[in-house]
Parts: C-alpha cells; structure tokens; sequence
C-alpha cells in the first residue's frame, strides 16, 4: 500500500514525510524545489499486535505501509509525466495544503489560502482525468464504427458516464461505481479516483479554524489538521513536557499525526488487519474489509489459499483473556469457519489447508 505526498512548493511535504516515517530528510526554506523524491516503508502501529507478541514472546511483524515524497510542484511542468505516473501508482493521495504563516517562505498564490490550494489541486487532479478520458472516448468512437464490439461499447459508456460527471467539477471518488464498472475503468488509474487525504499544514493560529473540517467526511475524501513544525518540535521533547507545551500553544487535545494519519488511511482505502501468530511469528496482515477467509488465505501464501480446509478464527482479546487457544476453544470462542467466512478487523486466524 502506497500513499503518495504531493502539493505546492514549501508546503512541508518533506516535514510530513518525516513524521510519518521518522525519517530526517532535508527541509528547507528556500532552496529549489528538486526533482528528488523520498521513499520509506514504515510499520502501521498495532497495539493488539504489541499485546499478542508479548504472550507469544516473539517480536511483533507489523504491516506496512509506504510513502512517497515526490518533492515536486504541481501539474504542468516539461516532464509532468513522471510526477503523474508517481500519482497514478499510488494507492492513496495525500496533498499538502499550507496554512502557516511564515514572511520568509513565499507562496506562490502570494497569500495562504487553504480552501483555494484543495479546489487548485483539485481541478488539476479532474483535468488530467479528462484529457485522458477525452483521448480514449475520441478513439473509441472511430473503432466502434469499424467493429462492433460489447466490450468497446461498455467501455464506451462507462466513460460517458465519467466523463459528464467530471464536467459537473467533481472528482470521480465521489462516484458510485458498480464492480464490473471498477473493473473496466480499472486499468486507467484515474487520479481524482484515488482517495485523497488533504493534510492542512496549520500553525496554532491556523489550527482551531479549520479543525471543524476534519470531521466534514465525503465519498473517499479526508482532512487532517496538523501542526507539522509544532509535532516536530513536541517529538523532541520527553513525552512527560509534551503536554505542557501543548497547553502553551493551545493545542490541548492535539493529535499527533502520525498516529492520526494511518488511521485515517486505514479507514479511506477501507482496509483491516488479520493477525497470524504462534510463537515463530506474530505477524498482522493487511487485507480490504469485507474479505472472505479464502482472500485472507491468499494474502498469506497461494499453496493455502488452494488447500483451504478450514479458519480457526477468534477476536485477538477474547484469546488474551481467555489465556490461549485450549482455554479460549473450551469456552467456544474459536470458531471454525468456512471460506467465505468475511474476516474482522483484530482477528486471529488460523489456516488449516491440504498440503
Ligand atoms: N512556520 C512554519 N513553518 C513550517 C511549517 N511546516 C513547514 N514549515 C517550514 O516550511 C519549510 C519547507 O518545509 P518542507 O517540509 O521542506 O516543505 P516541502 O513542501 O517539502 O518543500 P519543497 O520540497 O521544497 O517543495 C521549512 O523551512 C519548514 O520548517 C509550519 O507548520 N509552520
Ligand atoms: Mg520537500
């Protein structure tokens, strides 16, 4: 899974990129933007998993999830086409918006206007859409004249569809679309598809007056309000004064980002964790909510997902209260399910398949 951090200049894309992975990558004020981007792979934090790989002692192996810093502008430039292909390998957006003051750093709007920046990046997103939808229409037309065709015609019409609801200005991601549409359209990787999470880079002033659009949720769309500088300042500190400092700044409940951010990622591409565990590995697996134990299986290793017999299946604390499988399988807590059994955030599975 991959989420890829794009927006203007010296917005703290790289200062997000370095919470997210504890990384200290370069920042600057002023030097030019480069074209050089910064990749990490991080673990998704998982105190279930903390929990269960103390009773197995054995380290926990968490899942992951990769950023990518494309340290670039915007759209528009002479060789945009590879910061687009960055974006349309990704499996999430995230765009940077500021919204700090600071004299030194200079907008390239001239003036910080967060709302403005989201539609900006917006409309650039549903452009690139367009042009490329516009394009395969326009192809379409000529090959559906020479041979006739149900799949060009699907096709054809799935793009209409899309491409009116790009002239009403919005995004795709807020279309619903039906599997085998997905699946035809697939193959495009439109961008105003993509989830998007639109970080507003706050100072303290900034913070308390956009906070409120956190919790305005829309099909696939999500805001942060993050005090980039100010988190890295408190991650300095012993976590004892962080909130003394928080206090002074009026940020009280603040919530990290970090944390804060993978959630919401979670959450916006729909997706759940499964753990396997044993005392050689206590491993989370990450899978899409609503998947059947058969896709769980598959995640793990193909040769289990053919041999499928049966999951043993239980909620991660109801073993830790119990005090393991013999104790938790007495109290009927194990469940034995079948393929299609649909697996739950936090559970523990265990395979039994035909080798
Ligand atoms: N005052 C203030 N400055 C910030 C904040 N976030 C980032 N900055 C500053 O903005 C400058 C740019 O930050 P970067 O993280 O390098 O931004 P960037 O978007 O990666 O910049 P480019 O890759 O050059 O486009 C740095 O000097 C940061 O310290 C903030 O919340 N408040
Ligand atoms: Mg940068």
């Amino acid at each position: 899974m991959i989420f890829t951090i794009f927006g203007y200049p010296k917005t703290g894309k790289t200062l997000l990129f370095n919470l997210l992975t504890d990384k200290k990558k370069e920042i600057s004020k002023f030097s030019a933007v480069t074209n050089k981007f910064h990749k990490a792979v991080v673990d998704v934090p998982d105190d279930r998993l903390k929990k269960l790989s103390d009773y197995f002692k054995t380290p926990p192996v968490f899942a992951k999830i990769e950023y990518l810093d494309t340290g670039k502008i915007s759209f528009g430039e002479a060789d945009d086409t590879t910061f687009i292909d960055l974006l349309r390998r990704a499996d999430g957006l995230v765009h940077i918006v500021r919204a700090f003051e600071d004299p030194e750093i200079v907008h390239p709007k001239g003036s910080i206007d967060a709302f403005r920046d989201i539609n900006r990046i917006e409309e650039e997103l549903r452009t690139v859409d367009f042009l490329s939808i516009a394009k395969r229409i326009e192809k379409l037309e000529i090959d559906i004249k020479k041979i006739k065709s149900k799949e060009l015609e699907e096709e054809f019409k799935i793009l209409k569809k899309l491409k009116n609801f790009l002239e009403k200005e919005k995004p795709l991601r807020e279309l619903e679309l039906n599997a085998k549409e997905s699946t035809i359209i697939k193959g495009f990787k439109f961008l105003s598809l993509k989830p998007l999470i639109n970080v507003i880079n706050s100072d303290e002033t900034f913070y308390k007056k956009y906070l409120k659009l956190e919790e305005v949720r829309k099909n696939n769309t999500a805001t942060i309000i993050s005090c980039e500088k100010i988190e890295s300042e408190l991650l300095e500190l012993e976590e004892d004064d962080r909130l003394l400092f928080q206090e002074e700044y009026g940020l009280k409940d603040y919530k990290y980002t970090r944390n804060n951010f993978i959630k919401t990622s979670y959450e916006l591409l729909k997706l759940i964790s499964f753990f396997t565990v044993g005392t050689d590995e206590v491993k989370a697996w990450t899978i899409n909510k609503n998947s059947s134990a058969y896709i769980a299986a598959g995640k793990i290793h193909t040769d289990i997902q053919h041999g499928f017999i049966k999951a043993e299946v239980i909620k991660w604390k109801d073993f830790l209260d119990s005090g393991g499988f013999t104790q938790a399988k007495e109290k009927g807590l194990l469940k034995l399910e079948g393929k299609d059994y649909i697996v739950n955030d936090g559970e523990i599975v265990h395979f039994r398949f035909n080798k």
